[in-house]
């Protein structure tokens, strides 16, 4: 069976390991030769930031070390067993940059990526070479190889300023508190998607949006153009799982960014948001999966509650079954 996966951070990343789980692929390491079932991930780019000189896909990275076993699980981001010195180094000469926490063992990634960009590699072929190394036993596919940087305008709390800031800078450094007057992915209208994404999603037998966050995340793979387009003339169902649980985002700050976009916290909000592939125009959703005691009444979308706290990887593969199940999707084997 073909899994496509949209996918941003922290929570795709916890996301892909219970769809792994669910189709017997192993925790760690690759698929096992001739295995039946093949996921591919098409991650957020998005939230990319150079700094320092050096590229940072932090959504990439964060998908391929949770996958691959070099995550930092308390952080859900960055290296485990990391350290910072030369980011204290960096700060200690007063560098601009130094509110982002650059781990020792994470710059290895970002000199590897940085070089491989400069002697004129893509980004996707870049990804496929750190690949090699961790093994994820999934494909990681960047949304696109060209740049697209979300900016968010916001009142620059130290001096009053209307800015338009890098999206790192505003989640980071100003904690996502400064309120988002608008969140733009700079460069997404002359990107292209990546090369393999659309064909993924076009021979997929079912296609999941992780509980990501629906504006920086999710939101930003719809905004490279042929992506929509893909998603609603695939023949695979498109199932979506709610990254809102009981009006609230389960990490990270979804609602302040749903609230930039004039949208309420809720599973109905981002079901209606990403919208019914039958019944509009620009829908991707067949099917909604939300939490017990939630709903998300849309026309067209067929939506059934189910524990969506990914507690642990037997928790997140019983929603990923959950959702096939509506899907009617059957699950081999
Ligand atoms: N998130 C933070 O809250 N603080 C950080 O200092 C930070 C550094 C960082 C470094 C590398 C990386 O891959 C991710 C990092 N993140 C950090 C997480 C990152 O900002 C978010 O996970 C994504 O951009 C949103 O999903």
């Amino acid at each position: 069976m073909k899994v496509v996966v949209l996918v941003g951070g922290v929570g795709g990343a916890r996301f892909l390991l219970g769809v792994k789980h669910l189709l017997g692929l192993p925790a760690l390491g690759p698929a096992p030769e001739g295995h039946p079932h093949e996921i591919t991930a098409v991650v957020n780019t998005a939230d990319d930031i150079w700094l320092h000189g050096l590229r940072i896909c932090p959504d990439l990275d964060t998908c391929m070390y949770t996958l691959g076993g070099g995550i930092d699980a308390e952080r859900g981001w960055g290296r485990t067993g990391e350290t910072w010195a030369v980011k204290d180094e960096l700060a200690a000469y007063g560098s601009d940059g130094s509110w982002f926490g650059l781990g020792d063992r994470d710059i290895a990634t970002h000199l590897v990526r940085s070089r491989m960009m400069r002697a004129g590699y893509d980004l996707s072929d870049i990804t496929a070479a750190l690949c090699d190394r961790w093994q994820p036993g999934v494909r990681l596919l960047p949304m696109t190889d060209d740049r697209v940087e979300t900016h968010v305008v916001i009142d620059d709390p130290d001096d009053g300023e209307r800015k338009a800031v890098h999206f790192q800078e505003w989640w980071i450094k100003h904690r996502a508190e400064p309120r988002a007057q608008s969140i733009v992915p700079v460069g997404a209208d002359e990107a292209t998607a990546g090369p393999g994404v659309a064909e993924a999603i076009a021979a997929a037998d079912v296609v999941l949006v992780a509980p990501s966050n629906p504006v920086v995340s999710i939101g930003t793979i719809l905004s490279v153009p042929g992506l929509r387009k893909a998603l609603r003339a695939t023949a695979a169902p498109v199932v979506g799982f709610s990254p809102i649980i009981a009006g609230k985002p389960v990490r990270g700050m979804a609602d302040a960014c749903l609230a930039a976009i004039g949208l309420e916290t809720s599973a109905q909000a981002v079901a209606r948001h990403y919208g019914s592939r039958a019944l509009t125009d620009k829908g991707i959703l067949d099917a909604f999966l939300v939490h017990t005691g939630d709903t998300a009444d849309t026309e067209g979308v067929a939506v059934r509650a189910v524990p969506l706290l990914m507690s642990d990887v037997d928790a997140t593969a019983e929603m990923v079954r959950a959702g096939l199940d509506l899907a009617g999707v059957e699950l081999p084997g």
